[in-house]
């Protein structure tokens, strides 16, 4: 249904139709949510919106843009104050035209003249157009809307212009008789006697509305009983919005602390809440091309790392300073470089001392070995949409991430081929043995890294992979799209219910498993895990050794 539909429904029930002022979407919204039949467009608020008086300053145009910002923000209809309808009764037409375009339930016509001044101004000239002038502009109203339902109401000043109730009466009557849906009798008096007794001499079926803002202590039920449809509380948004503005600015100024008005405000949330941050937020999953600002990098830094003591006695391995900047900054530095904003570290082991500006923690009870998984799912409300997942304690080339990247696989591991040209072609040990992969398909015989368009399928992965069948090391470093980040915690979800205690690939339960465990398990469901080849250009800090070893090599 249409809003000028809804509002003829309303003036064919018998509750009478409360509306309140607004002068922009959020206050229109606000009138909205309070419970009220329809907004009111007020000229009084928009004027004082623009810190100007209610004159006809503002143009028609500047008045329905805002009526019109005022109706798409709800599903209430609006009536907007059109003043005198600017002009005579060819202004009025077009007027008319215009704001039954916008989408306006119904608009109000009054007899001042061009340029008008608000009822309630003292010592300013007032002037009535002829009634025989005004009945004219309501007649073009009338005949200029295009739909069936747009509501006219004429408005009559002369009770405000000290012309008295049988010139107010006799108006009024006119204005019926020419078309207008409704009439606003307007008063300043700051008793009701004036309206009341126009509305018992009032004989037509056109409903009355009734602006009680001077004669504030008179109720709709008041106004109801004496036989008013329609009762506008003008401009109390406005005016309480303006107190506590002021009170709250003062205090602010006073107090030079942003708490010192916290009871005053509303909390940030709400104020998401009432503009649709949350539409705003699924739009763009929809709709938006995923780039690596949409991407969000999930840092395992829960763990403590005895070989690295007494480095580490204080500190987890991530805040381990090398050459002015730790691990975790260095980490951060490049994800920021790639655009990625959005970091989350998983905490654990003296998680206090990772206090670096603009991450999101999650803290882990589980910071000795083997429970790497169970920390990453500390964070697994993260695990969706894109997502980087990062050792905490590697230190890597930007290029490295950037190749990530541009992976289309649901699961990426970044895989080293540098290792098999170390040992696996050659035949020798490797010295300490990290998260080896077996590759499909693998390096071919007399092999010699060479980057590929193509990229391998990982086919095993495992600290306990026999190094003669490894093809290549897992840095740390995966990527999961959507898909792949549903997939993994579906994964886990399931491998949970169904092993319980039991072994978990190279782990004794999946309680203590390591991420790759839970890739191995991927594999085994038949999920395809790429591999996204490098060669050399990260370091893992993981001994003694390996930090004196960062340090020789690093760059400030
Ligand atoms: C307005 O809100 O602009 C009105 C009502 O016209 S009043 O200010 O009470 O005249
Ligand atoms: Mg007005």
């Amino acid at each position: 249904m249409n809003k000028a539909a809804k509002l003829r429904e309303a003036l064919r029930g018998s509750k009478p139709i409360v509306v309140a002022g607004a002068h922009n979407a959020l206050s229109g919204k606000l009138v909205e949510r309070a419970g009220y039949d329809a907004i009111w467009a007020s000229g009084f608020e928009i004027s004082a919106s623009f810190a100007l008086p209610d004159a006809n300053i503002l143009t028609a145009t500047e008045n329905l843009a805002v009526a019109k910002q005022i109706s798409d923000a709800v599903g209430i209809p609006v009536i907007a104050d059109c003043d005198n309808g600017y002009g005579n009764a060819i202004n009025v037409m077009r007027t008319v035209e215009e704001y039954e375009k916008a989408g306006i339930a119904g608009i109000c016509i009054e007899d001042n003249i061009f340029p008008k001044r608000c009822s309630f101004y003292a010592g300013v000239k007032r002037e009535l157009v002829l009634p025989e002038e005004h009945a004219g502009k309501i007649r073009a109203a009338k005949e200029a809307q295009a739909t069936r339902d747009f509501v006219v109401i004429a408005r009559t000043e002369a009770l405000i212009a000290g012309w008295g109730m049988e010139e107010a009466l006799k108006r009024a009557r006119m204005y019926a008789e020419a078309g207008a849906d409704m009439i606003l009798i307007h008063s300043k008096s700051k008793k009701a006697d004036e309206i009341l007794e126009f509305a018992r001499n009032w004989t037509s079926d056109v409903p009355l509305v009734s602006v009680p803002t001077i004669y504030k202590e008179t109720s709709v039920t008041d106004l109801q009983k004496a036989g008013f449809k329609m009762v506008i509380f003008a401009n109390h948004g406005l005016r309480s919005a303006i107190k506590a503005m002021r009170e709250t600015l003062a205090v602010l100024r006073k107090e030079e602390k942003a708490a010192s008005v916290e009871d005053r405000v509303v909390s940030l949330e709400e104020v998401y809440e009432l503009v649709g941050v949350s539409s705003l937020n699924s739009n763009e999953k929809k709709y938006l091309p995923v780039g690596a600002g949409s991407v969000k990098t999930i840092i395992l830094a829960a763990g403590f790392e005895k070989e690295l003591m007494p480095l580490v006695e204080d500190k987890p391995k991530g805040m381990l300073d090398i050459k002015g900047k730790t691990i975790l900054e260095r980490q951060i530095d490049n994800l920021n470089a790639c655009n990625i904003k959005d970091i989350v570290v998983v905490r654990g082991y003296k998680k206090e001392k990772i206090n670096l500006p603009n991450l999101r923690f999650y803290d882990s009870d589980r910071v000795d070995e083997g429970c790497e998984l169970a920390s990453l799912f500390r964070a697994e409300s993260e695990i969706v949409g894109k997502v980087i997942l990062l050792y905490g304690d590697i230190i890597f080339d930007k290029s490295i991430l950037e190749k990530l990247l541009q992976s289309e696989a649901d699961v990426s591991l970044v895989v080293d081929r540098a290792w098999y040209d170390l040992h696996g072609a050659n035949g020798t040990a490797p010295v300490r043995q990290g998260d080896l992969v077996a590759l499909d398909p693998a390096p071919a015989a007399g092999y010699r890294y060479l980057p590929s368009e193509v990229s391998a399928r990982v086919v095993r992965i495992g600290e306990k992979l026999p190094w003669k069948e490894a093809h290549g090391e897992f840095i740390g470093m995966a990527m999961l799209s959507e898909r792949g980040a549903r997939v993994l915690r579906e994964t886990y979800r399931d491998a949970g219910l169904k092993g319980g205690g039991k072994r978990f690939h190279e782990a004794e339960s999946i309680d203590k498993a390591s991420f790759t465990d839970l890739v191995q398990e991927l594999v085994a469901r038949g999920e395809k895990v790429a591999a996204v080849d490098i060669y050399k250009g990260w370091m893992e800090i993981d001994t003694f050794d390996d930090y004196k070893n960062a340090w020789a090599t690093l760059r400030k």
